[in-house]
């Protein structure tokens, strides 16, 4: 189910009463939603991460993992009902970017394979995008992010301070890898990112005048080992920024 065919039901010779129940019984559910990630030897969290998105969504939501790893990761995956894709380790956006664009499921929700992200507040991004929001951002910072190591929890303000000015919108975690994007968001858009991927999936749509929300979410503690090392990942996300919104600032002109 497409925006398209969700507002095709509000012809206007119709009454306000059955648009308004068209529009209800074309709300998109779980069956309409793919939660997708990259996993890089995640052999510790890959189990509770799709049993979690199994048990909220009732078993509806479909799983994609682009998958790397040199451990069992692969092979639990599938044991517990994951779309696995294998893919040469080449980096973070290299494997979401896949990640995003394999499922043709309306909704597509990004998340890490670390245990770090709250898989029982998917009903709530679910609910945000019925609403009418192209992208739902998970905000780790709003609460704290004390599970966050300080270094990085700083970079990420100063990530988000950075886009803000150079958006000239205030944003306040560009840097998180939970999100909902409608499908189409992510078809229209030429991906170039790949450290910086997840800041370069908020600044395009945002620049382009699609409908974004932040929503604070909790942080959990990782689980099994770190795949980005802070200084040189965060010296590449803050020239992805810099570089994306230079970019679409000029787009607009
Ligand atoms: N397939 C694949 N997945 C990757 C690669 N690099 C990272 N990932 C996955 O991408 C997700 C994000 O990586 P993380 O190590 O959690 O990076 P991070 O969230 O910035 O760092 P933490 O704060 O330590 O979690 C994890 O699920 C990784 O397994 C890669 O080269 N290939
Ligand atoms: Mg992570």
């Amino acid at each position: 189910m497409s925006q398209n065919e969700r507002l095709s039901g509000s012809d206007e010779d119709r009454n306000d009463e059955v648009a308004v129940s068209e529009k209800q019984s074309d709300r998109f559910t779980f069956e309409d939603m793919s939660v997708v990630m990259g996993t890089y030897n995640e052999e510790e969290a890959i189990k509770t991460v799709i049993t979690d998105i199994e048990e909220v969504t009732d078993g509806q939501a479909e799983v994609v993992c682009v998958d790397g790893s040199s451990d069992r990761t692969a092979e639990i995956a599938r044991e517990h009902g994951a779309r696995v894709i294998e893919q040469e380790p080449q980096g973070y956006g290299v494997a979401v970017e896949e990640a995003i664009r394999t499922p043709d499921r309306p909704v597509v929700v990004t998340t890490d394979c670390d245990d770090t992200y709250p898989m029982e507040q998917l009903p709530e991004f679910l609910a945000a995008i019925n609403e009418g929001y192209d992208v739902v951002s998970g905000d780790r910072l709003y609460h704290g992010a004390e599970a966050m190591p300080a270094f990085n929890r700083l970079g990420n303000h100063l990530f988000a301070l950075t886009a803000s000015v150079l958006m000239g919108e205030r944003v306040h975690d560009t840097t998180t890898g939970m999100r909902a994007y409608r499908r189409e968001v992510i078809e229209s858009i030429d991906w170039t990112e790949n450290t910086g991927l997840s800041a370069e999936l908020l600044i395009r749509p945002l620049m382009r005048g699609y409908n974004i929300q932040e929503r604070p979410i909790n942080y959990g503690e990782r689980a099994g080992d770190s795949k980005l090392d802070p200084i040189e990942g965060g010296l590449a996300i803050a020239k992805s920024i810099v570089t994306v919104c230079l970019e679409e600032q000029f787009r607009r002109f």
